[in-house]
């Protein structure tokens, strides 16, 4: 088999990249380890910022977000007791909109099933041969029999735990980690939000935040700690938690109801460098990972797709290697101030066991100069609602 693309990952990263590419001529296959069902039954991010929102137009697959995202035009902060508002749309003229990433996943899957471009379901045994030479091509193990596909370039676009970012020789990779010293218990409920826009609170018993899917389905995280399980912790316990966060007026019109999905998710900023070696580029969670404080996870992997798409179409299209020479470095320049965002948020929004006092007023100054200078206002939601590409 040949494709001018091998795209690994069947995920929001894999799949918009090889939308966009299809629509410019391109042809990608993409290998997905799981099922398209399983992939669709993760339950993920939820805020998507406008670039990623105009990739999506520019691949065809936006009608249904443009008819049921939710564009907020600002979130809210609650801490000390009190909740103040940063208004994204005032203060850089852009909304953010939330629409759950299953959702535009699924709508990704259905557009590429009408293209009747290649997904192979189900993979094994993924192996990427040559990518440091010009004939790159990669095998896998599926339903028992061996496949090989030879091909221009590769596509990493299987998440923290694929194959693709270990293809890179280890003394060719610098990697960048820090853990934290807690995870986020995540519950999915069948209830109307709590409010009309996002909650973010700084509790002193931990973090918590608000937010949703559509009027009827609603997402809420509480930190907790790692050693934590889902199955610890009853529905009764959650929601008694939770209110426990939040000011008592928001705590006194929270709806609750049995969960639909708990899950908990362990915060970790990570980044690989290069993004790219010889004929093979990483993209999205394969190369880098964000707390989701800043809901920077999935909105990262686009911009890794734009730069990435453009890139290959001006290969294609004009035989110029400009955009695949630079694209390691114009990914990163972004995915490092998203991780700065995403850390400095986490940083002021969670409470850490090593904290002392002193360090407990410098989180309160900080967040007192969020909620009163215009400047730290404007710079926090030009982040929020993404930089530009
Ligand atoms: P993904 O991990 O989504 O997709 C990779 C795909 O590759 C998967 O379908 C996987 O099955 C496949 N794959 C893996 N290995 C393979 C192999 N060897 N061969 C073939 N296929 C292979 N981001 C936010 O912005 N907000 C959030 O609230 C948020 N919550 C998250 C919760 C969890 C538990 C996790 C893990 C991540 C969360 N994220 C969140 C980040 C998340 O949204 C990612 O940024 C987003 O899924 C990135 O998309 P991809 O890069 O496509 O990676
Ligand atoms: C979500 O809705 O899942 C969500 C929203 C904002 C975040 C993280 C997660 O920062």
């Amino acid at each position: 088999m040949r494709a001018q693309v091998v795209i690994i990952g069947g995920g929001p990263a894999g799949l918009l990249l090889g939308q966009l590419l299809h629509r410019r001529g391109i042809e990608a296959v993409v290998l997905e380890r799981k099922t398209r069902d399983y992939v669709l039954g993760r339950i993920r991010a939820g805020v998507l910022e406008s670039g990623l929102v105009a990739l999506l137009e520019e691949a065809g697959v936006a009608n249904r977000l443009r008819a049921e995202g939710f564009v907020h035009d600002g979130t809210r902060i609650a801490a000390g007791g009190e909740i103040f508002h940063v208004d994204f749309k005032a203060l850089t003229g852009k909304p953010v909109i939330v629409y759950g990433q299953t959702e535009m996943t699924r709508d990704l899957y259905d557009a590429r099933a009408a293209t009747g471009a290649r997904t192979v379901f189900e993979v094994d045994h993924v192996a990427i041969h040559d990518a440091d030479g010009d004939a790159p091509f990669v095998t896998y193990a599926q339903s028992g029999a061996e496949h090989r596909i030879d091909c221009d370039f590769v596509a990493g676009c299987d998440g923290f735990h694929g194959i693709s970012r270990q293809a890179i020789p280890l003394n060719l990779r610098r990697e960048y980690e820090k853990t934290y010293p807690f995870g986020w218990l995540g519950v999915l409920s069948r209830t109307p939000p709590v409010d009309e826009e996002l909650i973010y609170a700084n509790s002193e018993r931990g973090f918590a935040l608000c937010s949703m899917r559509n009027d009827n389905l609603s997402r809420y995280y509480i930190q907790c700690a790692l050693s934590d399980h889902p199955e610890d912790w009853t529905d009764a316990a959650f929601w008694a938690e939770l209110r426990r966060r939040l000011p008592e007026e928001i705590a006194a019109r929270l709806a609750t109801g049995p969960s639909i999905e708990k899950s908990i998710a362990p915060l970790r900023s990570f980044v690989t460098e290069p993004m790219r070696w010889g004929r093979l580029f990483l993209c999205g969670d394969a190369a880098h990972i964000v707390p989701p404080t800043g809901a920077k996870g999935l909105n990262l992997a686009a911009s890794d797709v734009h730069y990435l798409y453009h890139a290959l179409a001006q290969f294609y299209e004009e035989r110029d290697r400009e955009g695949i020479e630079r694209y390691s470095e114009r990914a990163l320049l972004r995915v490092w101030k998203a991780e700065r965002f995403s850390w400095w948020f986490s940083s002021l929004l969670h409470r850490y066991p090593d904290q002392n006092p002193f360090d407990l007023k410098m989180q309160q100054a900080e967040l007192a100069f969020l909620r009163d200078n215009p400047a730290q206002q404007r710079a926090f939601a030009e982040n929020y609602v993404g930089l530009p590409y």
